[in-house]
């Protein structure tokens, strides 16, 4: 079960960056502006122990992005399908642990979208290289739909699709930049998203790349 506050923070704090994308989707602005270092230095120690790496879909495509995960259950795909699993197929070993500061972050995220009791147990990490995207999809391989995912942004901007419950709905589109932190639950939990493919640039504290971690209660 999961905890909704009557009102949320970004409505008890009405001057606070915030907005809501869609109903459900709450946009912080720079909510992880102060952490990017540390999230930064907490990925490369991930990648360390379970490597970025492009999976395959079902039907035989090889990703654009590179993907790794910590935490309990980590997310994937091959040519058997899409889902959580417990150990890394790369390493044959359990996922690195999820960093406090991850956890940390995510749980005072919820928190000012109104979820107070946010305990994520997954967080994949995504890697994108320029002209990486990421096409319109749901997420669907988690278990309790009523509990949100957090995304933080890192690096690089990218343009973030949006579109409605259905697959043909015409996806609106907002930039993500780093330190933005978007909180999905409710009503738009299982809307339609994606990226479009990353334009090259340079950020100063990723060089050439964009990372987006979501975190999840998956189990
Ligand atoms: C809306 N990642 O990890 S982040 C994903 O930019 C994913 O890397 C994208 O889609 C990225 O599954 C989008 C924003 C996001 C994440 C999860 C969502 C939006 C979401 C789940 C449900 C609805
Ligand atoms: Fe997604």
């Amino acid at each position: 079960m999961s905890r909704r506050a009557d009102t949320a923070t970004a409505e008890l704090f009405p001057g606070a960056p915030t907005e809501t994308i869609v109903p459900g989707a709450l946009l912080l602005r720079g909510f992880a502006g102060d952490d990017s270092k540390p999230l930064l230095r907490a990925i490369e120690r991930i990648a360390a122990a379970s490597p970025f790496r492009n999976m395959e879909t079902p039907g035989g495509f090889r990703m654009s992005v590179a993907m790794t995960n910590c935490g309990k259950a980590g997310w994937i795909t091959d040519r058997r399908g899409y889902r959580y699993a417990e150990i890394d197929p790369l390493t044959s070993e359990p996922w690195p642990a999820m960093p406090k500061l991850f956890a940390a972050l995510a749980a005072r995220a919820a928190a000012a979208a109104g979820f107070l009791d946010f305990v994520p147990d997954a967080c994949l990490v995504i890697r994108y290289e320029p002209g990486a995207r990421m096409s319109l999809h749901q997420d669907k391989n988690e278990r309790d739909f009523a509990q949100p995912i957090v995304s933080i942004s890192l690096g690089l901007p990218a343009t973030f699709l949006f579109g409605g419950l259905k697959r043909g709905d015409r996806p609106k589109r907002l930039r993500l930049e780093s330190g933005d932190v978007v909180v999905w639950g409710g009503p738009a939990r299982m809307v339609f998203h994606g990226t479009d493919p990353v334009p090259a640039a340079s950020d100063s504290l990723t060089g050439a790349l964009r990372y987006n971690l979501t975190l999840r209660k998956a189990l």
